[in-house]
């Protein structure tokens, strides 16, 4: 009963919120004539971790190239709702820019959720970043997709390899069996944990450290820097270095907004996006590393490391090959052709 008053009263912060967003995002003229743009940018990370920064950069980017014209103001995660409210947000004009992780939108843009299926991508984080930058399947025909939605994603981009952590070592597909899994909001990647045998749940991650702590789940995925900094560690005792998958994020902005901007401006926005792809990857590649190694000398709350040996992870590539058979047979012919177009690409690239 607390927990329901509680979620209403969330949700209803969140769209007194955004009904005053939109009011304030704004356009203005000043003194010479000069046109100002006020934008708002939400992530889903806080500051300190890597989509923050990565729209901080952006930020501050824009206002130098556009001499002050660009004022983008940056929100945390936490203060507009949980991600799938931000989503929300993105899409009616309440923000004009978002970082968005598919994992929230498996419901809605079902041929994103290709992003859940482990094992897609390769082990060179570097290669995957390119085929992020370079593929068709993603940048046109997936993009087409969310365009539907009023959300165009200008950039697909990595915050790094995806590790599990748990209340118990999982090194085998068998010690999944009936694990509490926390996952994003995504059928398929329920489903990718169901083929383990995991019995998974779908959370905000603002409620994950409680939910793990009080062993409401017993295990997550994530890539090291966010591990650390949302201090999942303090309340899991293993970490396996797995692999499994890679962590995609989007920058996105609302479709209709980006539509109605002067062409000079489009470029300028265009131009830096461009800019950020190298920004990004470093950022993630220096903070997954420096966390490793936080999280590796942390006394206080120690955290075996377990590195997953390639024929352990063969067992549990062996048992996510068949979900993308599901992904095909739910998600129909246009998110067949996006996956065998990206999986091409793959292949291409290596
Ligand atoms: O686990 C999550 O849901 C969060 N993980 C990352 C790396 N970024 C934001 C996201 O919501």
């Amino acid at each position: 009963m607390f927990f329901n008053k509680k979620k209403v009263l969330f949700v209803v912060i969140a769209f007194v919120l955004s009904l005053l967003l939109v009011a304030c995002g704004s356009e203005s003229t000043g003194g010479e004539g000069e046109v100002t743009y006020n934008w708002k940018f939400v992530t889903e990370e806080q500051q300190g971790q890597v989509q923050y920064e990565y729209a901080a950069e952006f930020a501050k980017r824009l206002h130098e190239k556009s001499d002050g014209q660009i004022n983008i103001e940056v929100y945390e995660f936490g203060g507009l709702g949980s991600e799938v409210n931000q989503v929300e947000l993105l899409q009616s004009g309440g923000v004009e820019f978002a970082i968005v992780s598919p994992g929230f939108t498996g419901t809605m843009v079902s041929e994103g959720q290709l992003f859940a299926l482990h094992f897609l991508f390769t082990d060179d984080m570097q290669l995957n970043q390119k085929i992020l930058d370079e593929s068709e399947a993603l940048n046109v025909h997936l993009t087409e997709k969310y365009e539907k939605f009023n959300i165009k994603p200008l950039a697909y981009w990595t915050e790094g390899a995806m590790q599990w952590t748990g209340d118990r070592p999982l090194t085998t597909p068998d010690d999944f069996v009936g694990f509490k899994m926390r996952t994003q909001t995504s059928p398929l990647i329920l489903r990718s944990y169901e083929a383990y045998g995991a019995d998974p749940t779908e959370l905000s991650w603002g409620e994950l450290y409680t939910s793990l702590q009080q062993g409401v789940v017993q295990g997550q995925e994530n890539p090291i820097f966010f591990i650390e900094d949302a201090k999942f560690h303090e309340v899991q005792d293993y970490m396996m270095i797995s692999e499994h998958n890679i962590y995609v994020a989007m920058t996105t902005v609302n479709t209709d907004f980006f539509a109605g901007l002067p062409s000079d401006i489009q470029e300028l926005i265009l131009e830096t996006v461009e800019e950020m792809r190298p920004v990004a990857y470093e950022m993630q590649e220096r903070m997954n590393d420096e966390l490793l190694g936080a999280i590796e000398n942390n006394d206080r709350h120690p955290t075996e490391i377990i590195n997953l040996t390639s024929e352990q992870r063969e067992a549990f590539r062996e048992k996510a090959i068949p979900v993308r058979e599901f992904f095909i047979n739910e998600v129909g012919e246009d998110g067949k052709k996006i996956l065998e177009m990206l999986i091409a690409e793959i292949e291409a690239a290596q």
